[in-house]
C-alpha cells in the first residue's frame, strides 16, 4: 500500500547517482533512436570466424570518435526475454521473477521514458514488424505513453523472402520504416525492434554473406550468419539517417536485448570461445553490446559495469533531464557515483571485483573461488542485490507508482492512445 512507497522512495533516493557534468545535457533536444539488437551477445563484437569479422560495422562503431561502447554491459532479463529488456529500458524497473510484466502488469501506473519525454516536447514511437499483440505490446505501450506503435499492420509483409519467424526481416523492416519515421515531428523518441537474429538463427542462404561456424551445433553455427545480417542492416540505417539529415541531431543507442546462445550449447560455445564454459564463464557471456552515439560527444570504450536498468537514467542525463525525483532502480552509467554491481533477475550478480553465481562466490578478475577474507564484503553485496530486487518487485506487484507522482511529471492516461488510427 502507499506506506510501501515511502520505503521505495528512500531507497531510490539513496541509490541515485548524480549526473556527470561532462556529459549532462550532451544530447539535449536531440532525437533518440534505439536500435534493438535481437539476441545479440557481446562475444560477437570483434570476433573473427575463419579470419573474417562477423560484425564489421559494429566493430567500426567501437572505434567511432562520437560513440561510447560499453564492453561490460549485461542483460538482466528473465522469462520475459525481449519484453523484459524493454520493460527495464523504459522504466528502470526489473522484470518479474516469473513470467512477463508486459503481460501480467500492463495496467499498472508507470512513469516510463515516453511519458517523461512528453513533458519535454518529444513525440514517441515504436516500430516493430511483428503483430502488435505479441508480448501484449499494444496494451502496455499505452501505459508507457507511446504516442505511436507501428506494428506489422503498417508494413508490407506479403513476400516470404522478407519474413523471419517473428516478423519482417531487418533490411526490409528498416527500409519500410523510413516514411513512418519521416512523418514524426521532432524531437522524437523512437525504438526499432528487429527479429532477424532470433533463435534458431536459420536464414535463407540467398541472403547470407558469411559462412556458418563448424561446431556441428546448428543454432551456434547459424548464429554468425544472422548476426552478420543484423550488422549489415544497421550499417544501412546509419547511411540512411545521414542522407535524411537526421544523423547530426539524433542520439543513437544500440543495445542487445538478451543472450542468443543458451546454456544448452556449452560444448559448441567452448569451441567458439576456445575455453570451457563454466558457470562463471557462462555468466560472463551474458554481456550484450551497448553503443551510445552522440554527435559532438567524445566517445571511446567505456569499461563501466552496468545493466539494462541503468539505461534510462543514463539516457535522461544525456538529454539534460535530472532523474533525482524518479523511482528508478538503475543508475547513470556515466556518473562517478554509478554502482557497478550488476544484479541479475535470479539474484546472481557480477561486479568488477566479486561475482555471485548459482550461490557460489568468485573473484571476478580471476574466476577463482573467492578468498575467505572477502566473504563479509560479498555478503553485503548479496544483501543489497536481494533488497534492490525485492523493492523493484514490490513496485511492480503492488503497482506502487500510483501513490507517487514526481514533481513536474504529467501522468499518462492510457485510454487516450489508439495505435490503429495512425496513418495507414
Ligand atoms: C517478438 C520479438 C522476439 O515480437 O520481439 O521476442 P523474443 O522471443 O526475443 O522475446
Ligand atoms: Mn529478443
Amino acid at each position: 500500500d502507499s506506506s510501501d512507497i515511502t520505503e521505495v522512495i528512500n531507497y531510490t533516493q539513496s541509490t541515485y547517482a548524480e549526473p556527470n557534468e561532462t556529459y549532462f545535457g550532451a544530447a539535449k533536444g536531440m532525437n533518440v533512436i534505439y536500435l534493438h539488437l535481437e539476441s545479440f551477445q557481446n562475444f560477437v563484437i570483434n570476433y573473427k570466424l575463419n579470419g573474417e569479422e562477423v560484425t564489421p560495422f559494429l566493430n567500426s562503431l567501437t572505434k567511432d570518435e562520437n560513440t561510447t561502447y560499453f564492453d561490460n554491459f549485461f542483460h538482466q532479463t528473465g522469462q520475459g526475454k525481449t519484453s523484459d529488456a524493454e520493460f527495464m529500458l523504459e522504466n528502470s524497473l526489473f522484470g518479474l521473477p516469473q513470467g512477463s510484466a508486459f503481460i501480467t502488469k500492463a495496467q499498472n501506473t508507470y512513469q516510463a521514458a515516453p511519458s517523461i519525454l512528453k513533458d519535454y516536447g518529444y513525440t514517441s514511437a515504436v516500430f516493430h514488424g511483428n503483430n502488435g499483440s505479441f508480448w501484449n505490446r499494444n496494451v502496455i505501450y499505452k501505459s508507457f505513453g507511446f504516442d505511436h506503435f507501428f506494428d506489422a499492420s503498417y508494413y508490407d509483409t506479403s513476400s516470404p523472402i522478407d519474413m523471419a519467424e517473428y516478423g519482417l526481416l531487418d533490411k526490409p523492416f528498416y527500409d519500410q520504416s523510413e516514411s513512418l519515421l519521416s512523418s514524426l515531428p521532432q524531437p522524437f523518441y523512437t525504438k526499432f525492434i528487429t527479429v532477424g537474429n532470433h533463435y534458431p538463427y536459420d536464414m535463407d542462404q540467398d541472403l547470407v554473406t558469411i559462412d556458418k561456424a563448424q561446431t556441428g551445433d546448428a543454432s551456434v553455427d547459424d548464429y554468425f550468419q544472422t548476426a552478420r545480417y543484423t550488422d549489415e542492416a544497421i550499417e544501412k540505417v546509419f547511411t540512411r539517417l545521414k542522407e535524411l539529415g537526421l544523423y547530426d541531431n539524433s542520439m543513437i543507442v544500440l543495445y542487445g536485448d538478451h543472450y542468443g546462445i543458451s546454456d544448452n550449447h556449452k560444448k559448441a560455445m567452448g569451441q567458439i570461445m576456445e575455453k570451457e564454459i563454466t558457470p562463471y564463464e557462462s555468466a560472463n557471456l551474458q554481456r550484450v553490446p551497448l553503443f551510445i552515439h552522440v554527435p559532438g560527444m567524445q566517445g571511446g570504450i567505456n569499461h563501466t559495469y552496468g545493466g539494462q536498468t541503468d539505461l534510462l537514467p543514463t539516457l535522461l542525463h544525456l538529454l539534460g533531464i535530472d532523474t533525482k525525483n524518479f523511482i528508478q532502480f538503475g543508475s547513470d552509467l556515466l556518473s562517478e557515483e554509478h554502482n557497478e554491481v550488476v544484479p541479475f533477475r535470479n539474484g546472481d550478480f557480477i561486479s568488477p571485483t566479486i561475482d555471485s553465481i548459482n550461490e557460489k562466490l568468485y573473484d571476478h578478475q580471476t574466476g577463482l573461488p573467492l578468498d575467505d577474507s572477502q566473504l563479509e564484503h560479498a555478503n553485503t553485496m548479496k544483501k543489497d542485490v536481494d533488497y534492490k530486487l525485492e523493492l523493484s518487485d514490490r513496485v511492480v506487484n503492488g503497482d506502487l507508482l500510483r501513490f507517487y507522482t514526481p514533481k513536474g511529471y504529467t501522468s499518462v492516461d492510457p485510454s487516450t492512445y489508439n495505435y490503429t488510427e495512425d496513418i495507414h
